[in-house]
């Protein structure tokens, strides 16, 4: 393990529970650097997770880490972020978690515009719980639930969050943890909500029933299905079908909810009262 990266994992909690050739560890190791990169003070950092393979991250890593319940970790992350708004929240959450149980959730944490980093680990299933098919599985992929393929269509998250209000949106993929790490360190310096999306590999409950081969296959499909967002824009709807865009997808400027919270109290405690 790099030095840089070293101090910032419970070693004694090694070995992961996570299966051979799944990406959480590549995932993880962009979040580790890109707080690394920018330079936090480990006891400033604060990691909140759900429930679920990838929530699991949280156990792993020495920061003051909640491993919350599942769909709930942005609730949790904004009460934390509400009473101690110098710490700095990073909300770890896989697909199910943030689109399905949660998804209520993302929404208002985006319309809030809290100042929180969201990572969502995408593997396109419950992972955790052997395969159901999530709100983020594509069009016609099999699950247990879906045994011919899900009839469903499936979300854009990043759409989704950034018609909610996130005022920070980007998406990456395991392959690509340069800019998943580049995309962190934005999302950490923007002042509002910021949602990643990384796509990652489940070879067990996904890979395996979609017949994507190896682990390494299934990053090598991410490395061919990936367009960055400059490409995109010369791009018609045809070229970018099955396509995954990917990089800094969004940016806007709100007012951010903690900030406003922060100075109602102050001016309520200046002027005496809520009443005139
Ligand atoms: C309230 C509640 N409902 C359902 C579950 C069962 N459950 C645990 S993890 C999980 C799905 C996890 O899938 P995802 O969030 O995509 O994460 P992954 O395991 O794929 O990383 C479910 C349904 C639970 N623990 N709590």
């Amino acid at each position: 393990m790099l030095p840089e990266i070293e101090g910032f994992f419970r070693t004694d909690k090694l070995p992961h529970m996570w299966c051979p050739g799944c990406g959480n560890g590549i995932v993880l190791h962009g979040l580790v650097k890109a707080i690394a990169e920018l330079g936090l003070d480990k006891n400033k950092v604060t990691i909140v997770s759900g429930i679920g393979c990838s929530a699991r991250a949280a156990a792993y890593l020495d920061f003051d880490t909640v491993h919350t319940t599942h769909g709930r970790a942005l609730a949790f992350a904004t009460g934390i972020k509400l009473a101690r708004p110098e710490l700095n929240v990073f909300v770890l959450m896989g697909d199910g978690d943030c689109s399905a149980i949660g998804g209520n959730h993302l929404i208002h944490a985006a319309r809030r515009n809290i100042d929180l980093t969201a990572l969502v680990f995408n593997n396109s299933i419950y992972g955790m719980t052997g395969g159901q098919a999530s709100p983020m599985t594509p069009s016609g992929k099999r699950a247990t639930t879906a045994p011919t393929g899900t009839l469903e269509r499936s979300f854009d998250l990043c759409e989704l969050a950034r018609a909610a209000g996130a005022t920070m949106v980007g998406r990456a993929t395991a392959f690509h943890t340069r800019l998943l790490t580049g995309l962190l360190v934005k999302g950490h310096r923007n002042k509002g909500f910021s949602l990643v999306e990384v796509i990652t590999q489940c070879p067990t409950a996904y890979g395996r029933r979609n017949k994507m081969g190896q682990p390494a296959d299934m990053l090598r499909w991410q490395k061919e299905h990936a367009v960055d967002i400059k490409a995109a824009r010369n791009m018609d709807s045809g070229q970018l079908q099955d396509k995954i865009i990917i990089g800094e997808l969004h940016r806007s400027t709100a007012p951010e909810l903690t900030t406003r919270y922060r100075q109602l109290i102050q001016e309520l405690r200046e002027g005496g009262g809520f009443l005139d």
